[in-house]
């Protein structure tokens, strides 16, 4: 639309192996786009803060165990929650910088094995991102930078598995961002591919759902 009630913001998902930098480079865009004056608010899934989020994170911290579907439905469930706040907020104008989506739902949990088209089912109907961000960083080379905390998951036999699954995940709003570059660097090019995709959006590019 033109007028500027109808200018809805941006939907932007970073992905990417642990310590591939997602959380650090994810504030630096709030910071960036809050200085040119949009409205803009940072997320991340798992949400811990719900009742379903408790349930995800007494499981990541190893004080519980789920089977592997169990926790798989969980984190979708914990995405669903959240999809219609998240409307109102891109069709009332913010723009959400969002720390992991569904692509770490398919990406783990078909890396322990799960059946890949039934990890995608219960992702269907969220919103499909704007813009997805991939921090590409080799398994290892995530693994020296150290602070992998004691979290199921952090462990790099693992990792390898999960990098794996997320290549066959990407698609045409995916944009692949060497990670292993100066910070300041990987910041810049966020910047510039971010702020395109906000004035995207704002031009009325329709919202969609996942998977398209
Ligand atoms: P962090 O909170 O440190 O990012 O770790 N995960 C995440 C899944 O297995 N499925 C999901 O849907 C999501 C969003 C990735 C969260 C851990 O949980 C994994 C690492």
């Amino acid at each position: 639309g033109s007028n500027s009630e109808s200018k809805r913001g941006a939907l932007i998902v970073l992905e990417g192996l642990d310590r591939s930098g997602k959380t650090s480079q994810s504030s630096k865009l709030l910071t960036y786009l809050e200085g040119l004056g949009h409205s803009a608010e940072l997320w991340r899934f798992p949400d811990r803060s719900t009742n379903v989020g408790q349930m995800i994170s007494m499981y990541l911290s190893n004080k519980s165990q789920l089977d592997d579907h169990t926790i798989h439905l969980l984190f979708s469930a914990n995405r669903w929650e959240k999809r219609s706040l998240m409307e109102t907020k891109l069709k009332t104008g913010t723009t959400l910088i969002v720390d992991r989506y569904s692509y770490s739902g398919v990406a783990f949990s078909s890396a322990k094995g799960l059946d890949l088209e039934w990890c995608k089912a219960p992702e269907i109907g969220l919103l499909s991102p704007d813009l997805v961000l991939y921090l590409d960083i080799q398994p290892e080379k995530a693994a020296e930078r150290g602070g992998y905390g004691g979290e199921r998951y952090e462990q790099l036999e693992f990792q390898k598995k999960v990098a794996k699954c997320y290549q066959g995940l990407h698609d045409a709003s995916w944009k692949i961002i060497d990670a292993c570059q100066p910070i300041e660097d990987i910041e810049k090019q966020l910047q510039e591919i971010v702020l395109d995709c906000v004035l995207t959006c704002q031009k009325g590019k329709p919202l969609s759902n996942l998977w398209s």
